[in-house]
């Protein structure tokens, strides 16, 4: 054991950074070397360095390392075992990176729990799963798990085809995300692709517990007619204990209608939704008094709270205040009216030459 730095030097910039209580415990087990050196504006300082362990602890910390390792496995694989036998297991709320481990073999199933089926696997919506199998039996062994049920992995069913055919285990580690790589919650079947009659188990797809937001507009489409304005409802709803601020944005495509929002951020701070306004102007703007081109735009209102980014989408047709896309209703009555009179007058007319060739 070496106290060096403080004994050698006098321990100004070394106890700022490293106070000498915190120190004391570590110093017993961890030899520490110092020099004096010079940063690049020529101050003084001392760098101490971990230099190695002492016998002792090294040897012990070895020995936990060992325990840990050996143990692990075993534990984990023990658990699922255990909640396989006694059902569904309780999902831990929070718990983002889920492990489960399934040892391969042909003859009694994964974990060797026939004549049940595997280990019931559960797992939230957004996790991160990662599936360590192996081959307790030497036959070569996959995974996946089988949507649609016939037995063999496809596209966009999430499998590994790494072939585990000795006790190693195989890490398959992916992202569940629902409508992603998994159409729904509920329950799927995960299988070994070479023995998918043999080996099998329920796989489970739970909604997450994590929380989020969610955005919604109180339209989907919004008309407005060139020159005027008008308004959506867009709608904030914590989830799983969601409370926090979620700042909106808007984006038009193409460019044209004037977007804005009555409230850029709101503060979820119970269960009740809360809302803001979402004005589209067709408004004439600019130096030149542009108009806003008549068409159908796409507005997004995009939610953001840290990581967690939701949006909704708006349809905006701009229109002639006449009407959109063709003649108004009021033309059209228009036009049916003179045509009712254009066939009066023509029966009027018709009439009237017969009565005059009849005297003749
Ligand atoms: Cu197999």
């Amino acid at each position: 054991m070496h106290l060096s730095c403080s004994r050698r030097f006098p321990p100004y910039r070394h106890r700022d950074s490293y106070p000498r209580l915190d120190l004391e415990p570590l110093l017993r087990s961890v030899d520490v070397t110092c020099r004096r050196e010079r940063n690049k504006f020529g101050a003084s300082y001392h760098y101490s360095r971990l230099v190695s362990m002492s016998t002792n602890s090294s040897k012990s910390i070895l020995l936990i390392l060992l325990i840990v390792a050996v143990t692990a496995p075993l534990i984990s694989s023990s658990t699922i075992r255990a909640a396989s036998v006694k059902g569904n297991p309780v999902p831990d709320p929070g718990s983002i990176h889920r492990t489960f481990w399934l040892e391969g073999s042909a003859v009694g199933n994964w974990n060797q729990t026939r004549p049940a089926s595997g280990p019931l696997i559960s797992a939230n919506d957004g996790d991160n799963v990662t599936i360590m199998y192996n081959s307790v039996d030497s036959y070569p062994h996959t995974w996946f798990i089988d949507v649609n049920g016939n037995n063999v992995p496809d596209a966009g069913e999430i499998s590994d085809p790494t072939v585990a055919n000795s006790a190693t285990f195989v890490n398959f580690t992916f992202a569940l995300k629902v409508g992603t790589n998994i159409p729904s919650t509920g329950d799927f079947t995960y299988k070994c692709s070479v023995h998918p009659a043999m080996m099998f188990g329920t796989f489970r797809v739970q909604a997450s517990t994590a929380p989020d937001f969610k955005i919604g507009l109180s339209s989907s489409s919004l008309t407005v007619v060139t020159g005027s304005s008008r308004s959506v409802m867009v709608t904030i709803t914590g989830l799983n204990s969601f409370y926090g601020t979620v700042s909106l944005d808007s984006t038009v495509y193409p460019s044209g209608p004037q977007v804005s929002i009555s409230s850029a951020s709101l503060t979820v701070s119970s269960t009740s939704p809360i809302s803001s306004n979402v004005n589209v102007s067709a408004a004439s703007s600019g130096t030149y008094s542009t108009s806003v081109p008549q068409g159908s735009y796409i507005v997004t209102i995009t939610g953001t709270s840290g990581s967690l980014v939701h949006s909704a989408t708006l349809s905006v047709t701009i229109g002639s205040p006449s009407g959109v896309g063709g003649p108004s209703s009021l033309a059209l009555i228009g036009g049916g009216i003179a045509a009712g009179l254009a066939v009066v007058a023509a029966t009027v007319y018709a009439l009237r030459r017969r009565t005059r060739m009849k005297t003749l």
